[in-house]
């Protein structure tokens, strides 16, 4: 039996706080949503907004993609790293949009010299938060690596000799200089997706369908 507070008729959507709740402000103004709280203010993790048919679940960045994919949220915003950490199963992504864009990016201390540890089949410890996608971009490389899995402040790793290289994001690069690391190697360009429950997608399309409308048409707009 579904809990009582499961039971909602409209349109729930998940978003992360920080910079994606601050980046999709315009998307959701686009579709005439506004908030009733502020997440880095107020300790609700539902809120409401000034449509009685849509309400925002306040979640972990990584978390976003695994409420969508069982339907406890119809839409979702999330970073592509988030996306293909997670697989991308049961969602439909209609939407690129190009917010919180940043580089996934393989790290090392500066001077380390990656490119010649690759040639001579070195095996590397690296350390990251995105173990399936560094695990698949090493074996397409056919480099040997092992993986420590982090939960953030990957940067440190190299530093104190927990890991050779770190697999992470980089947007002005200011975090890998202020510590010695320099990037080495690009594994994606990532932004934000609209994500939709496949089966919210088929059934309620009709509730979700001008939502996603409404935010391809904020998308590039300030
Ligand atoms: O904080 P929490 O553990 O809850 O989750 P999170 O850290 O994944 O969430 P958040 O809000 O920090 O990031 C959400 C999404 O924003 C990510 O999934 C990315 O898709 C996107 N994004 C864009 C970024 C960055 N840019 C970014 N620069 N996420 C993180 N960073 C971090 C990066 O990890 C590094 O520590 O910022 C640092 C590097 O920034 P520069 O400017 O110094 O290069
Ligand atoms: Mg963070």
């Amino acid at each position: 039996m579904m809990n009582p507070g499961a039971r909602f008729e409209g349109v729930t959507i998940a978003l992360s706080k920080g910079r994606i709740f601050e980046d999709t402000a315009h998307l959701l103004k686009a579709a005439g949503i506004t908030p009733l709280a502020d997440p880095e203010h107020s300790r609700q993790l539902i809120l409401p907004t000034d449509r009685p048919d849509v309400r925002l679940v306040i979640v972990r960045a990584s978390d976003v993609p695994t409420y969508v994919q069982y339907g406890a949220a119809d839409i979702g915003v999330a970073g592509k790293d988030v996306l293909m950490e997670h697989g991308g199963g049961g969602l439909y992504q209609p939407l690129d949009l190009q917010i919180a864009k940043c580089r996934l990016m393989v790290a090392v201390p500066q001077g380390f010299d990656y490119a010649g540890a690759i040639r001579r089949g070195a095996r590397l410890r690296v350390a990251t938060k995105y173990e399936t996608t560094a695990r698949n971009h090493f074996a397409e490389k056919g480099v040997h690596v092992d993986l420590i899995k982090l939960y953030g402040s990957m940067e440190l790793a190299p530093l104190t000799g927990l890991a050779d290289v770190i697999v992470d994001l980089v947007s002005s690069g200011n975090t890998l200089k202020a510590n010695r690391l320099e990037a080495v190697e690009e594994i994606a360009a990532i932004s934000a997706r609209l994500i939709v429950n496949v089966a919210a997608w088929k059934l309620n399309r009709s509730r979700i369908a001008p939502i996603v409308e409404a935010f391809s048409r904020g998308v590039g707009l300030p």
